[in-house]
C-alpha cells in the first residue's frame, strides 16, 4: 500500500514519535510565520531561550492584525517586532504590506515544507501543498530556537472531489458545504487531504480558500497536492523554481474517506454564530443587509477581488448598505489597480481599508447595532464583529457583491450568467513587495521595547495538593474570543500580560476577574471543544496569571489544550458527562497532582458534597511534566538547569 501526501511529508520531517494515529510525534519545521497579535509574546519567549539567530530555513514576522495605531501601545509593538527580527535573522512584513497568510502564500510557501505559524489559518499555506499547521506563539518560538513542535499523529481523511465548480458556485462555496456537513468539529484531530479528479479544476487561490478555512472544521490542517496548477501559480508569482511536484502515491492508504462532486455545490452562506450553520443563499432571498465586507486571509486574493469587482462594475452600492474591502496584499492592490479594477469599487461606493485583516477581528468596521453583516470572512461567533447584537453571514467574493448592490441577500438564479474564472495574474506587474531582510550579522541591532511591553510573568509548579473552587462553568464550543475577546483595546495589550489579563471572559461573564482574583486560583469547567477557534495563548496565559490552574471540559481544541499546557494549566476531560452537568460554580474541587500519570485516569474529590468522580487525563510523560514544572519555559529552564 502506498502513501498518502501528509504521511510522506511527516516522515520526511519526523524527529519524535510513531506514526501512529493518536500518538505524540515531533516534527522539523522548515519555515514559520507570526502576526502582530501573537508575536509579541512569540519573540519574548524565543528571547528568553537565550538563543542567537532563529534556526528555521525561513521565518517572516508579519505586521497585519492591529495596526491602528491608537496610542503608542502598538507603534512600540510593531518597532518591537521590526528589531527583533533584524537582530535574529527573520524577514520582517510591515504594516499594509498585507495580510500574513495571503503574502506567505504568494511570497514563501512552497510544496513538501512543514510551516508552523502562531495564527490559526496557517493552513492557507495547503493550498500550495506545504504542511502548514497554526500553533501557540511559544511553540513557534520553540520552532525558532529549532525544537521539534509537537502535537498527535493525526488522521489522514481523504477528500475526494470529483466534477467541477459551476455557475456562481465557489470555493467559499466548497468549504462551507464541507462544513455544514462536517460542523466544526468534523475536522479535530485530522488532516482533510484533497485527492480526485476535481483537485485539478481547482486554482491554487481557490485551494487556498479551502485550505484556509478547513481551521473551522478544527483539523489541524488541510492540504493539496503539489502539481501543474501549483505550478503554475509559483511561476505567476515568479518561484517557479520552488515548484516540486508532489501527491499521494496511486494506491495511497487513508484513515477516512469523504466525497464530494463539486457540480453539485451552489452558493452558500453561514448564519449567525457559527461557520459550519451553512444554508444555500438562494433559501436567504429578501434578507436585508446592512454591511457587506470584502477580505480576510480566507477571500482577498486578486481572483477572488477581480470576482467581486465584476458583480460592482457599473453598478453602486444600496444607499442602506456599508460596504468595505481590505484587499490581501499591496501587491494585489496594485495588480487591481493596473487592470482598472479598483476604479469598479470605488465608483460603485466601497470604502476602501488597508491590506491588513481589518474587521475579521474586530478591528474596526463593526456593523449596526442589531444588523446583519455579511462578510467574505472565516468566522462569525457572536460579537467578534465588535457589535454584541450583530448578525454575521459569511459567503463567497460574489454573495457579498451581489449583497452590496441590492441591500439583501438575493437568490443566485436572477445573478445571470456566471463570468468566466479570473486568470492568474502576473505579478511582475505587482509593484514591489516591501518585506524587509535581516542583516547577515545581526548581533549588533538592539531590540527596541516600548513601555507597553512588560516581561514575560514566571508562574509556580503546580501544587502537590489542589483545592480549586470552580470560577466559571461554560457552554460547548466556547472559542478563544470568549475567552479574550479581540478588537483595538484588548489587542493593544497583547505584549502585557497584566494589563490583558483584565479581560478575560469579559463578554461570557465581566465578573470573571473579580471572582478569579478572590479566590487567587480556580477551575473552569468546559463543554465540548472549549477553546476553538484562534490559536492565540493569551486565552491561556492570561487566566493561568489570574490563578486558572485547571480546565477540565467535555473535550478541549487542539491548539487550545497545548497552550493550556505550555502555561501549566492542567486539561483534563470529563469521564462521564453527568459530572459536567452536576458541578456548579462556587463548588470546590480537590486533586492530588502527585496522582496524576500519564495517559491515566485521575481522581477528583468534591469535599462539599462527600462525594468523588474520575476525569480523563490524556496527557503525554512530557506534557504532563512541562504542567507539573509550571509551563514550558519552566520546564525548559529546569532540564537546562
Ligand atoms: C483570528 O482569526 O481569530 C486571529 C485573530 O487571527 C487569531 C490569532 C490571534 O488571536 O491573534 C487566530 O486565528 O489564531
Ligand atoms: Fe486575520 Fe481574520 Fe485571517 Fe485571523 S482570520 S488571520 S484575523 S484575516
Amino acid at each position: 500500500m502506498g502513501d498518502n501526501l501528509t504521511r510522506k511529508i511527516i516522515a520526511e520531517h519526523l524527529l519524535q514519535g510513531n506514526m501512529e494515529p493518536g500518538e505524540q510525534i515531533g516534527l522539523r519545521v522548515d519555515q514559520t510565520l507570526t502576526q502582530d497579535a501573537t508575536g509579541t509574546m512569540a519573540y519574548l519567549q524565543f528571547e528568553a531561550m537565550d538563543r542567537d539567530k532563529v534556526a528555521t530555513d525561513l521565518s517572516v514576522s508579519y505586521v497585519d492584525h492591529n495596526t491602528l495605531q491608537m496610542g503608542f501601545r502598538n507603534s512600540d509593538d510593531h518597532r518591537y517586532l521590526q528589531s527583533v527580527a533584524a537582530r535574529y535573522g527573520l524577514v520582517f512584513s510591515p504594516p499594509g504590506n498585507g495580510i500574513s497568510h495571503q503574502l506567505h502564500l504568494e511570497n514563501f510557501a512552497k510544496p513538501g515544507i512543514t510551516l508552523l505559524g502562531s495564527d490559526s489559518h496557517t493552513p492557507t499555506g495547503g493550498g500550495v501543498g506545504a504542511l502548514a499547521m497554526g500553533a501557540g506563539g511559544l511553540a513557534v518560538a520553540l520552532a525558532l530556537a529549532g525544537e521539534a513542535y509537537t502535537l498527535p499523529m493525526p488522521r489522514v481523511v481523504r477528500v475526494y472531489l470529483t466534477g467541477q465548480l459551476r455557475g456562481w458556485a465557489s470555493a467559499k462555496d466548497v468549504i462551507l458545504t464541507l462544513l455544514a456537513r462536517l460542523t466544526i468539529k468534523g475536522g479535530v484531530g485530522a488532516v482533510m487531504e484533497y485527492t480526485g479528479p476535481g483537485v485539478e479544476t481547482l486554482s491554487v487561490p481557490e485551494r487556498a480558500t479551502i485550505t484556509n478555512m478547513g481551521a473551522e472544521l478544527g483539523a489541524t490542517t488541510s492540504i493539496f497536492p503539489g502539481d501543474e496548477q501549483t505550478r503554475r501559480f509559483l511561476g505567476a508569482v515568479g518561484r517557479e523554481e520552488d515548484f516540486t511536484p508532489l501527491g499521494p502515491d496511486p494506491d495511497a492508504r487513508y484513515d477516512h474517506e469523504l466525497r464530494l462532486d463539486l457540480d453539485t455545490v451552489e452558493p452558500m452562506a453561514a448564519a449567525p454564530h457559527m461557520p459550519d450553520r451553512g444554508v444555500p443563499v438562494r433559501e436567504l432571498d429578501g434578507l436585508e443587509v446592512d454591511q457587506v465586507i470584502l477580505g480576510s486571509c480566507t477571500n482577498s486574493s486578486y481572483a477572488d477581488l477581480a470576482r467581486a469587482a465584476g458583480v460592482l462594475r457599473g453598478g453602486r452600492v444600496h444607499p442602506g448598505m456599508d460596504a468595505l474591502l481590505s484587499p490581501g496584499s499591496r501587491q494585489v492592490l496594485r495588480l487591481l489597480e493596473e487592470d482598472g479594477m479598483l476604479g469598479d469599487f470605488l465608483d460603485s461606493g466601497v470604502r476602501l481599508l488597508e491590506c491588513v485583516c481589518g474587521p475579521c477581528l474586530g478591528m474596526g468596521g463593526s456593523p449596526v447595532s442589531g444588523g446583519v453583516s455579511l462578510r467574505t470572512f472565516n468566522r462569525n461567533f457572536q460579537g467578534r464583529s465588535g457589535t454584541a447584537d450583530a448578525r454575521v453571514y459569511l459567503a463567497s467574493s460574489e454573495t457579498a457583491a451581489q449583497a452590496a448592490l441590492a441591500g439583501c441577500f438575493t437568490d443566485p438564479s436572477r445573478w445571470g450568467e456566471a463570468p468566466e474564472k479570473p486568470r492568474l495574474p502576473d505579478y511582475s506587474r505587482a509593484g514591489p513587495s516591501h518585506f524587509q531582510y535581516p542583516p547577515r550579522d545581526g548581533s549588533q541591532v538592539e531590540v527596541r521595547r516600548g513601555p507597553n511591553i512588560e516581561p514575560l510573568p514566571h508562574f509556580e509548579p503546580l501544587p502537590k495538593r489542589l483545592a480549586l473552587p470552580v470560577l466559571l462553568k461554560t457552554e460547548d464550543d466556547i472559542t478563544t474570543d470568549h475567552i479574550l475577546p479581540g478588537g483595538p483595546e484588548v489587542t493593544a495589550l497583547r505584549s502585557n500580560v497584566p494589563a490583558i489579563s483584565e479581560y478575560v471572559f469579559q463578554r461570557v461573564d465581566p465578573e470573571f476577574v473579580a471572582r478569579a482574583r478572590n479566590y487567587g486560583q480556580g477551575i473552569i469547567v468546559g463543554g465540548e471543544n472549549y477553546g476553538q477557534g484562534s490559536s492565540r495563548e493569551h486565552a491561556a496565559l492570561a487566566p493561568r496569571y489570574l490563578g486558572v490552574r485547571v480546565v477540565l471540559a467535555k473535550s478541549l481544541a487542539r491548539i487550545h489544550r497545548a497552550n493550556l499546557i505550555n502555561f501549566g494549566i492542567l486539561p483534563l476531560i470529563f469521564q462521564s458527562k453527568a459530572d459536567y452537568a452536576r458541578l456548579e460554580q462556587g463548588e470546590n474541587i480537590g486533586l492530588a497532582s502527585s496522582d496524576l500519570v500519564p495517559g491515566g485516569a485521575v481522581e477528583l474529590h468534591l469535599p462539599d458534597r462527600g462525594d468523588r468522580f474520575q476525569a480523563v487525563n490524556d496527557l503525554s510523560r512530557q506534557e504532563l511534566d512541562i504542567v507539573l514544572a509550571g509551563g514550558r519555559l519552566e520546564y525548559v529552564r529546569s532540564k537546562n538547569a
